[in-house]
């Protein structure tokens, strides 16, 4: 059996989520136009909501990342090599990391995530999976600066940031979050990063729309949960699921749209929306080869090798901690 050892990083239990939550909600829906973050959508309902996504014919971006994380395992081991700490960013289920634990041998795991629960359960399934595999669990919101535990402060990191998680970021907050990593994980460290890419609209499209309309009631589920946590009152079948892909920014933009004029309260105050207004809740960046490239030589990793053969295209790409030296 692993090691399992936890350190909690969040000051916040769940009254202190709930304070940012309600925080952020009426921000959000106080501004013109209005927007709530995605990271809310991840209540345990989102969250099977989104397990669920990830199994649908159309959204592909699991699939593609997942079968070439597989094809392509003794190429990014040979390239990775052997005894690095490997620091998983949001590692939510943990589904994808077998596949590259099983691939390289990994001098431990540290899997980061906001949700202590799915962090445990995951650090056990995996202590079970890989025996003798130190598991250094770290309870903390990832898109803050987060200490690394004492136990791999002298071994070098491989960060691992799946999913395209990074695409639900504007370009200035994803590259704060790379550079705050590059410094965590430090200077010898490595980062294998799952990045989706640009590609025709309809399919970007279908798989933020799938016609079994899973993805909508992922969507929605953002309102249900205004009202089971903050005592809204949203009439929720008033909205509507919209995924849009936009041009200028690269990326899709999810928004939940009013079919009518509406008020609700939420917390005992007062919102109001016209009909065709709406609440925009999540962008999902979509980057080429040079962007990429771009996006991370910017928070200073250096690209060094790319797998994006899969078909819909998405990237797997493996970049080093940029040394500090003089450029012309
Ligand atoms: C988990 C953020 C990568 O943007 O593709 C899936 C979330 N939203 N369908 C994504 C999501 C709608 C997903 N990420």
């Amino acid at each position: 059996m692993g090691v399992v050892r936890n350190l909690r990083q969040v000051a916040a239990d769940d009254a202190g989520v709930d304070v940012a939550f309600r925080a952020d909600v009426h921000a959000g829906l106080s501004q013109q136009p209005k927007a709530i973050p995605a990271r809310w959508f991840y209540d345990a309902t989102g969250s099977a909501l989104f397990e669920d996504i990830t199994a649908l014919p159309e959204y592909y971006p699991t699939r593609s990342e997942t079968d070439m994380l597989t094809r392509h395992a003794a190429d990014i081991a040979a390239a990775i090599g052997p005894g690095r700490a490997v620091v998983e960013l949001g590692s939510g289920s943990s589904t994808k990391t077998p596949l590259l634990l099983d691939a390289i041998v990994p001098a431990a795991y540290v899997p980061v995530d906001i949700s202590g629960d799915f962090l445990r359960d995951s650090a056990e399934a995996l202590a079970i999976r890989f025996p003798g595999l130190p598991i250094y669990p770290v309870e903390a919101d990832f898109t803050q600066r987060v200490a690394m535990p004492d136990e791999i402060a002298d071994v070098p990191k491989l960060g691992f940031f799946p999913g395209s998680t990074i695409g639900n970021m504007v370009a200035r907050t994803a590259i704060d979050l790379l550079r705050n990593w590059r410094c965590a994980l430090g200077e010898a460290s490595l980062l294998l990063i799952g990045i989706d890419r640009i590609k025709d609209v309809a399919t970007l499209e279908l798989a933020y729309d799938d016609p079994a309309g899973v993805t909508a009631a992922f969507n929605l589920n953002l309102l249900e949960r205004i009202n089971r946590e903050l005592g809204g009152n949203i009439p929720v079948e008033n909205f509507a699921h919209r995924a849009v892909w936009d041009d200028v920014h690269a990326r899709i933009e999810m928004h939940l749209v009013a079919a009518c004029d509406i008020e609700f309260t939420v917390d005992g105050r007062g919102y109001t929306m016209a009909k065709g207004e709406t609440i925009h809740s999540e962008n999902s960046h979509k980057y080429g080869a040079r962007d990429a490239n771009l996006l991370l030589r910017a928070s200073g990793w250096t690209p060094i090798a790319t797998w994006d053969d899969a078909d819909p295209a998405f990237a797997l790409i493996l970049a080093e901690a940029t040394a500090f030296r003089s450029a012309p």
